[in-house]
């Protein structure tokens, strides 16, 4: 019963500064003690110091940002989350921008491969290089992961070791056009804001876990964009948008995975300190700890 904290202060996959701050911000509040309380042994060996990883010039390949920095963080990040599954822990990665996710993910299908990814979204997170408008490669780790698109060979580390069916979106509310067309194209489930509305969430969750794994017998990594939350319940990230998860549906979801038994990874991120004012910023970190606990067996009664 370990976890390993595997804080990540990057922001390179965006373009607003501050998410770095994320992972300093949730250890700070005391996330490490909190998860303690729940009778985890918790490894924390210090935020991963990317400084060290010399990019010195990272012009754009096509219109992707940050290219080269994005590449050798993320393949830094699946090294380690990679090492810390093989060994039996539960990696929990504190990002940072979301385009660490493919650093995680691969970590995990390298020790798991059967591994389902149950990630929960404003965004779909899933534009290949000919689609991603902006270039930011937090909005494209999901293609590298499936194998999707033209192959960037500064990426090529990244084995496309998820398949479609291994993968579920919760929460989604902002995707652009290419990606509903790559959603349709490959068939992966999705359950956007109006699923949510329709079914409820209880009913949103099992048929989430219902499609990618229905005899729940594989290993579950939860990717977690603290956007997915209603940015009235989580202020501080860089691409908030309305009509989002309330409070209870964020937990819950988090709840019913851990219910499962069958988490084996876990990320929170895109938690922005910088964005918002100070009360913001605290209630955002606040709810990051409380997502964390909650998948990682905290129960109401
Ligand atoms: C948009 C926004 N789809 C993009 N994505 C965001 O830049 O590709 N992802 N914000 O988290
Ligand atoms: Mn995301
Ligand atoms: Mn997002
Ligand atoms: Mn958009």
């Amino acid at each position: 019963k370990t976890l390993a904290i595997v804080g990540c202060p990057f922001s390179g996959g965006q373009p607003k500064a501050g998410v770095d701050q994320g992972p300093i911000h949730l250890v700070q509040a005391g996330l490490i003690p909190q998860l303690e309380d729940l009778g985890w042994k918790v490894i924390f060996d210090g935020h991963h110091q990317f400084e060290e990883i010399n990019v010195a010039q990272d012009p754009p390949i096509g219109i992707l940002k940050n290219p080269r920095m994005v590449s050798k963080v993320t393949k830094a990040v699946a090294q380690v989350v990679g090492e810390h599954a093989s060994k039996g822990q539960i990696p929990v990665t504190l990002g940072g921008d979301h385009s660490l996710a493919m650093g995680t993910i691969s970590g995990t299908l390298s020790k798991y491969p059967d591994a389902c990814v149950v990630w929960i979204d404003a965004h779909a997170d899933i534009n290949t290089s000919e689609t991603t408008e902006s270039g930011n490669i937090h909005g494209m780790p999901v293609s590298f992961l499936l194998g999707l698109g033209s192959k960037v060979e500064e990426f090529s580390w990244v084995k496309p070791l998820l398949k479609p069916e291994q993968l579920v979106y919760i929460g989604l509310r902002d995707v652009d056009a290419g990606e509903k067309k790559i959603l349709r194209d490959n068939n992966i489930k999705a359950f956007s804001m109006h699923e949510v509305d329709k079914y409820g969430i209880g009913k949103v969750v099992e048929m989430a876990l219902d499609h990618v794994n229905p005899n729940r017998d594989k290993p579950i990594h939860l990717s977690f964009d603290v956007d997915a939350l209603d940015p009235t319940v989580a202020p501080s990230t860089g691409t908030p948008v309305r009509g989002g998860l309330t409070f209870r549906e964020g937990h819950y979801i988090c709840e019913a995975i851990y219910e499962t038994g069958l988490l084996v990874a876990l990320d929170l991120m895109e938690v922005n300190p910088s964005l918002e004012n100070e009360e913001s910023v605290k209630q955002t970190v606040a709810v990051g700890c409380s997502l964390l606990r909650s998948a990682l067996g905290e129960t109401l009664l």
